[in-house]
């Protein structure tokens, strides 16, 4: 195993590296210090064949300019919060209103678009990116002095974990998670509408208008929420449901999970034989289809569109803290956030 380093860019006066973790069996994944961002994640087919299955760009610039948070890490809160207020102790915070008059994803200047600091640790039978950073009272409006702590571990059985930890010195809020669109295509050769989908999940959140959840939990039992057997994601985009028109013409949804760590979430794609279990501690996963990519990316010289990749955002629930029967998000003082999600890619 090993890693290599290479000056990415420069940003601000501060050096953004790009760090390439290879495993024993030529699995590599590529990141950055800048919002942790996963750029790439090479992973061989049935035949063996090496591709890439992630949305990423080759410069910085690009990022900074048009990505939808391609592989990046979200917070100090990722999903939206209704009218970008939060409440603590009587006291209303005002976070930024960046998405449709509400909060998203930590706001302008989340943890996807600052400059982390980053440490390579070599173990005998894995690597890992330790990434850190001082998110300091007020930051996008939210309180405490956050210290955040990110790991991505890749290990010899293509596994990918990516560790959260957190430690604030004010009650406040922490919802964080990976936004990688996934592709197992590889090479972006096709889009995401013939994956299969496996998700151990039997309720979802009904979401509004402007994608806020209403409160109302659903069942998927009998509509094209329903990923306990295995369903293909174009199902989302050949339904009148409703919710599926809502999103955009596919998902864009919170799935509340029935059980951690026991292969929860399973991504399938036939076409290359590839798959990706994933496996988390996080109360639920929001399944985004990218239903609003667009066609005016170019995505390293493939045209973007609609359900080119598609997001499995391991998290707590969006909007907890304006919905006390869901998850709270709400970080106490001194208390140490821990949350653990792993990727682990087959062939
Ligand atoms: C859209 O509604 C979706 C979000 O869920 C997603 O995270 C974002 O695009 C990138 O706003």
């Amino acid at each position: 195993m090993r890693v290599l380093q290479e000056k990415f860019a420069d940003l601000d006066g501060q050096t953004v590296t790009a760090y390439t973790m290879v495993n024993d069996n030529n699995m590599e994944v590529t990141s950055i210090n800048y919002g942790c961002i996963i750029t790439k994640i090479l992973v061989p087919d049935r035949n063996g064949v090496v591709e890439n299955v992630v949305l990423g760009f080759d410069t910085l610039e690009e990022y900074q300019k048009y990505s939808p948070y391609f592989g990046a890490v979200c917070g100090r809160h990722a999903g939206r919060i209704a009218n970008g207020e939060i409440t603590l102790d009587g006291t209303t915070y005002h976070l930024e209103k960046n998405n449709n008059g509400n909060h998203l994803h930590g706001g302008l200047q989340g943890f996807d678009k600052v400059v982390w600091n980053a440490e390579v640790r070599e173990e005998t039978d894995s690597i890992s990116l330790q990434f850190t950073y001082l998110s300091k009272d007020g930051e996008e409006g939210y309180p405490g002095n956050l210290e955040m702590k990110v790991t991505y571990k890749l290990t010899n059985d293509n596994e990918l974990e990516i560790s959260y930890q957190g430690l604030s010195d004010k009650r406040t809020v922490l919802n964080v998670t990976n936004h990688s669109y996934f592709n197992l295509s590889g090479n972006l050769k096709s889009d995401i509408l013939n994956h299969t989908l496996t998700l151990k999940s039997e309720r979802f959140l009904e979401l509004n208008e402007a994608l806020i959840p209403t409160g109302e939990i659903l069942p998927v039992e009998d509509s094209s929420f329903d990923f306990r057997t295995g369903r293909k994601i174009k199902d989302g985009t050949l339904t009148n449901n409703p919710q599926n028109i809502v999103a955009g013409n596919g998902y864009d949804h919170p799935f509340l999970l029935v059980e951690n760590n026991n292969h929860e979430i399973n991504l399938y794609d036939d076409e290359s034989g590839r798959g990706l279990v994933i496996e988390t501690d996080q109360p639920a996963v929001v399944l985004y289809t990218g239903n609003q990519l667009g066609e005016d990316l170019s995505v390293r010289g493939v045209t973007s569109r609609n359900h080119l990749g598609l997001c499995l955002e391991t998290q707590g629930l969006p909007d907890s803290l304006h919905h006390p029967h869901f998850p709270s998000a709400v970080l106490e003082k001194d208390e140490l956030y821990k949350s653990v999600t792993r990727y682990k890619f087959t062939n």
